[in-house]
């Protein structure tokens, strides 16, 4: 059985690049006359043999992966990070949220991003590109609970900056620029009072669009915006970002969201938005912050372009040619295909906003986002029929029925997104199916069910699901990159600019940091520098008194790869991870009189429960 499925695979293969083969017509109804569109689209599952070819999701052991897969974590505040095919989660990257597996919200460098707060809802990740493809420097990710905007360094794979967007609610919707490493568009989905304006009065709220530099994660300019926003894109030259718009209502409840037939695609002409902001043409700025604010509310201002789209879109994503914006209607069972050609002239008035519409193709009811392939194909998630539809760009733009096939997700599909999507150099390998439900997929595990993620092979002429896994609550988006493109260090580099607040601690005690160990004490005020190497810290015992302020600096002066030692002192709400040649500092006050035993929670050397010492507080 399974050597001939081995020689059926190669055979099949084969045939499969240049079209469909005559056993798989057969299988679909093709060859009885109806034309394969037709019998696909019913939405018939794939035959065996079609479940046989193609790509596999098996990867040996010891083998790596193709792809990294980045997940947002959802209401977890966190980033995920997986192998792909085979969805092993390698990495879970802590970023609104606190865990002392790395010791996210417990070091100094990690409370300092979080500033007290360990709670955040991460919808929308993306990495920074260069030249419409990633550059493997940083990822970005949004948090929708408090308005804030993280940055990961995907060289260690750890956060290094949160910020606040001022005046902004529901931050949902990010995208970088696509030609090099300039903006990050960040939308407010929430209108809110701003400037004393009069919560009672919704007409009087605001909805600003933010531009954060990607490099000095500070705020550029914000722009006021009619209706609400939520997804984002960016074009592949730097000449727009985009934002679809559910609420142009200004609503604020759900009926009055819905009242209207049509809502926009809002499109932001950077140009003229950075060249007056840059003038201080027409800027003003709000409450306590020093922010540019332009205003895109006026009909036919130069800033903000509203392409009227059929009814609550949502989602907006630009093809791997960069010439279209596809946005669905949330509420109409319609894509609508924006040519990002036509934006000059509608801007320049020659055109209207409405003719830069160059399709509006019927593909289920309830899509929602879509994604690409290499080959003029595109992949709508279908929410409320719970399927991907697989559609064809170019045939949608000349009127025909574009719809290649539906295959049937289980259940009620979010996000979706294909290998590479998101860039000029789109694959057509893998689509993921984030779905929102997975009901009966799983052993049952209590009223919170698993969310369930599905692997989509669209290699072949056909899209088979290959794989069912089941993911912690709740992934909005996730995103599949050739592994070529990331390469993390393995090891920590003791001179990064992570560690400046050490560095600078030891310089100002005298310390050679990792090399000595030594304790200071002046007033109250403790401060110890020790390093950590398999099986021991470099002070079996630290001593201190009731009411102290104890900063422990703990290098892990290990060499080793994945030689990952902690340091968890007990009863002190206090455990983190320490990386090979990673420095740590942590502070706390001793509040407690007695003994604290503090030890390594990585498991690192034969002698690793030995790997202790005690906190003695007299
Ligand atoms: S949203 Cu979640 S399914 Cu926040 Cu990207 Cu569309
Ligand atoms: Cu170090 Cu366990």
């Amino acid at each position: 059985m399974a050597k001939d499925s081995e020689n059926n695979t190669k055979e099949e293969s084969q045939s499969v690049k240049g079209g469909i083969n005559r056993r798989q017509l057969l299988q679909m109804g093709v060859a009885t006359g109806v034309s394969a569109a037709a019998a696909i689209a019913v939405g018939k599952a794939p035959s065996a043999e079609a479940a046989e070819q193609g790509n596999s999701v098996h990867v040996g052991p010891g083998e790596l992966d193709e792809y990294y897969g980045f997940w947002s974590g959802g209401q977890s505040g966190e980033v995920r990070l997986l192998g792909l095919p085979s969805m092993r989660e390698l990495k879970r990257i802590p970023v609104f949220n606190r865990d002392c597996t790395y010791g996210h919200g417990f070091t100094n460098y990690t409370k300092d991003l979080l500033k007290g707060k360990i709670s955040g809802d991460t919808h929308h990740l993306h990495l920074s590109y260069k030249d419409g493809t990633y550059d493997g420097k940083y990822g970005f990710v949004n948090d929708k609970a408090q308005a804030r905007l993280a940055r990961i360094r995907l060289d260690y794979m750890e956060c290094d900056k949160i910020i606040e967007i001022p005046n902004c609610q529901g931050t949902h919707g990010i995208f970088p620029s696509r030609h090099k490493i300039d903006g990050v568009y960040c939308n407010a989905e929430f209108r809110i009072p701003v400037d004393g304006a009069d919560p009672e009065d919704p007409t009087q709220y605001t909805c600003l669009h933010t531009c954060v530099d990607a490099e000095s994660m500070e705020v550029r300019w914000q722009v006021k915006v009619n209706g609400n926003l939520d997804l984002c894109a960016t074009d592949y030259q730097g000449r727009y970002s985009m934002a679809c718009c559910y609420n142009s209502e200004g609503g604020v409840i759900l009926s009055e969201m819905m009242a209207n037939d049509r809502d926009w695609l809002a499109v932001f002409n950077l140009e003229a938005i950075e060249k007056d902001v840059k003038a201080g043409k027409g800027t003003t700025t709000i409450g306590d912050s020093k922010v540019p604010v332009i205003d895109g509310t006026a009909e036919g201002n130069p800033y903000v372009l509203y392409i009227p789209v059929p009814k609550s879109p949502h989602g907006v994503n630009v093809d791997p040619t960069g010439k279209y914006a596809v946005c669905s209607g949330k509420l109409s069972p319609t894509c609508t295909v924006v040519e990002l050609d036509k934006v000059a002239d509608a801007f320049a008035g020659k055109i209207k906003p409405r003719d830069c519409v160059v399709a509006e193709p019927e593909v289920g009811v309830g899509p929602l986002h879509t994604a690409f392939d290499d080959k003029g194909n595109a992949y709508t998630s279908i929410f409320i029929d719970s399927v991907v539809t697989k559609w064809n760009i170019a045939k949608a733009i000349k009127g025909e029925n574009p719809v290649i096939q539906k295959l049937d997700v289980h259940y009620q599909v979010g996000h979706i997104n294909a290998s590479m999507s998101e860039t000029k150099d789109a694959d057509g390998k893998w689509v993921i199916s984030l779905n929102k439900f997975s009901k009966d997929r799983f052993l049952p595990t209590g009223p919170f069910h698993p969310e369930n993620e599905q692997l989509i092979d669209i290699s072949g002429d056909v899209m088979v699901n290959r794989h069912d896994g089941s993911a912690h609550p709740e992934p909005h988006d996730a995103l599949i990159v050739k592994r070529e493109l990331i390469r993390p260090n393995k090891i920590w580099d003791p001179a990064d600019r992570k560690f400046e607040f050490e560095r600078k601690l030891a310089a100002k005690h005298g310390v050679n940091l990792g090399k000595e160990n030594k304790i200071f004490r002046e007033g109250n005020k403790v401060t110890v520098f020790m390093t950590s190497m398999a099986p021991a810290f470099g002070f079996p015992r630290i001593d201190a008194k009731v009411g102290d302020e104890v900063t422990i600096v703990i290098t892990n002066i290990d060499m080793v790869e994945d030689l990952c030692h902690g340091f968890c002192l007990s009863h002190h709400d206090l455990n983190v991870g320490i990386a090979p040649q990673e420095t740590v500092s942590v502070t706390f006050t001793a509040d407690q009189k007695g003994l604290f035993w503090y030890y390594c929670p990585w498991f690192c050397h034969a002698l690793h429960l030995e790997m202790r010492g005690r906190f003695i507080v007299t």
